[in-house]
């Protein structure tokens, strides 16, 4: 059976896995796609293979794998050829460092985007609160510190950090943009990422589908609940 990657363009973390495919060369990894809104994920065959019903989930026939940091770290252990050894270094001390970074992206970054996903999706939230904001900002701080080094989130070369943190960034830099005064770093980081082919063929655009159909989602909740308490 051929690999499958189960994926939706405007998933940040199926962005991350797409983006080192490309990198990779994978050509022969077939990739499908899921609809996370319809909840297409809880088919009882994705379901077996994935219990967290997350996107992405790679999918190798008698093999199955979720979480887009996981299934990076397998991709590039299987795959990577020596010229893309800086993505992830045997070193262990910087193998610890990208490590923590994709942790930061697992656990803090795309969490407090999920914090806006989630009532979205289900047509609670009409718009942002102040405490999603300064949560999300409070996160862009420390990736401004992660820089206070380094031209990339772990070292002075792109890494799976980068492909893993860019992903999240570009929905959302749609839904709170980066302040440049504040975070000067990221800024230009995120500017730098942006200049490379695979965020301008992948990340890029669906960055923006993922913000924009956030926010359409919340503008819709928003006119549907005036409706509702003008007819009372
Ligand atoms: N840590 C996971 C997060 C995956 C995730 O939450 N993906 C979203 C789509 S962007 C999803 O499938 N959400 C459905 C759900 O949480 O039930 C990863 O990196 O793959």
């Amino acid at each position: 059976m051929p690999a499958i990657l189960y994926k939706a363009n405007a998933s940040p973390p199926a962005r991350a896995v797409m983006m080192l495919i490309d990198i990779l060369g994978l050509k022969h990894i077939e990739q499908r796609n899921l609809n996370p809104v319809l909840r297409e994920q809880d088919e009882p065959e994705i379901k077996k293979k994935n219990p967290m019903r997350t996107i992405p989930m790679l999918d190798e026939g008698d093999f199955w794998l979720a979480d887009s940091h996981a299934i990076m770290i397998y991709l590039l252990e299987k795959y990577g050829k020596p010229e893309h050894s800086q993505l992830y270094p045997v070193d262990s001390r910087k193998r610890a460092t990208i490590n923590q970074r994709l942790f930061f992206d697992c656990g803090v970054l795309f969490e407090r985007l999920r914090a806006v996903m989630a009532p979205t999706y289900i047509g609670r939230l009409t718009e942002m609160s102040k405490a999603m904001i300064r949560n999300i900002v409070d996160a862009y701080s420390t990736l401004e510190d992660y820089l206070s080094e380094n031209l990339y989130m772990a070292s002075d070369v792109v890494t799976i950090a980068d492909l893993s943190l860019v992903s999240t960034m570009a929905t959302l830099v749609g839904l709170v943009p980066i302040d440049e005064k504040r975070f000067p770093k990221l800024s230009q980081w995120y500017d730098n990422m942006n200049k490379t082919d695979y965020c301008k063929k992948i990340n890029i655009s669906g960055g923006k589908e993922h913000s924009d159909g956030l926010k359409a989602m919340m503008e819709n909740t928003k006119y549907y609940q005036q409706r509702k308490t003008s007819k009372l």
